[in-house]
């Protein structure tokens, strides 16, 4: 008996340490340095050059993906029709509506793609997709630019959908349209602007403020919300899902932007210190020349506190600061 208790102790010791160790985790990935998610090897996909281990790309029933890479690459996917080609894969998306994964292997290393297929806007009737409000677009694009013609689809999202990765450091959940709905609901999101956030969160750890996300206050709008909301522009970045108004809320998290600037105050001035982070950090980056786009400073009203307007539209626009 004796003997048994003294294992049972023996045991009981060893699952405290590995609880201490368990519980002791957290903190020290709280505190680690800032992982980019960059992935050891990147690729191409339909033209757009991905660097990360996990990211979205967003397809319309039974449209090809094409996936170039410089080296060899394993695929694994579940659903749809991959074949192997002289530089890498071309993948047929299903033809149902959903969310599909794909992982890209090379040895050791890895790279998750989540892909949605989404569904047509040739499905929306009278304004509505199923029992949700898009409203309409413009019939002709803004300057006549290829980002501002009506979205091809719309990504279908579920309740437990929203905790999915759309890349690093971000959820399919932070970009949802406000809207008052039931499910499912319809989300417009474009991978240039998670390439841009991801990009500018590595920046604004480089530059010292430690976070491992911003806080989309508001990512996509449908045309419905966005007009009534007041807005009477119809050529906002949010309509299109390219344009993100974030603010950095870690210490203390409370809901509204951090005093980034440090004066004790939390005001403009600190959207226009991560406007400044931004707006240098920017500059020379060839790499990502398709990424150019808005960078905007907002101060603070009864509805929300100080924040930072991003997109990627294809070309430079700046105000507020
Ligand atoms: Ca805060
Ligand atoms: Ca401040």
């Amino acid at each position: 008996m004796k003997c048994l208790l003294d294992s049972c102790s023996r045991y009981a010791r060893r699952f405290a340490v590995v609880c201490l160790l368990l519980v002791g985790m957290p903190l020290q990935a709280g505190s680690a340095e800032f992982d980019s998610g960059e992935s050891r090897f990147t690729i191409l996909a339909n033209g757009l050059e991905i660097p990360y281990r996990v990211f979205a790309l967003f397809l319309l029933p039974g449209e090809n993906l094409e996936l170039r890479a410089g080296i060899r690459l394993e695929l694994e996917a579940d659903a749809g029709l991959a074949r192997e080609t002289t530089s890498g894969w071309n993948w047929l998306a299903p033809a149902q509506v959903g969310h599909y994964p794909i992982v890209l292997r090379h040895g050791r290393q890895s790279m998750r793609l989540e892909i949605f297929v989404m569904r047509p806007a040739s499905d929306i009737e009278d304004e509505w997709l199923g029992d949700y409000r898009i409203g309409e677009y413009a019939r002709k694009p803004f300057k006549g630019l290829a980002t501002y013609r009506p979205p091809r689809g719309f990504i279908e999202v579920s309740p437990e959908m929203r905790r999915l990765q759309v890349s690093p450091h971000f959820t399919l959940g932070q970009f949802l349209c406000k809207q008052a709905s039931g499910w499912p609901k319809y989300l417009v999101l474009r991978p240039e602007l998670l390439i841009k956030l991801e990009q500018l969160l590595a920046l604004v750890n480089r530059k010292g403020i430690r976070t491992d996300s911003f806080v989309v206050m508001s990512g996509f709008r449908t045309p419905w919300y966005n007009r009534s909301i007041g807005n009477r522009t119809t050529s906002s970045r949010h309509l299109y899902g390219g344009a993100a108004d974030i603010y950095i809320d870690v210490a203390p998290k409370d809901g509204v932007m951090d005093d980034l600037n440090g004066d004790g105050r939390l005001d403009k001035g600190d959207a226009n210190y991560l406007y400044d982070i931004v707006n240098e950090g920017w500059k020379g980056k060839a790499r990502w020349a398709a990424l150019t786009g808005g960078l905007a400073s907002y101060r603070a009203t009864a509805a929300h506190g100080p924040f930072v307007h991003i997109d990627a539209r294809g070309y430079r626009a700046r105000w507020g600061r």
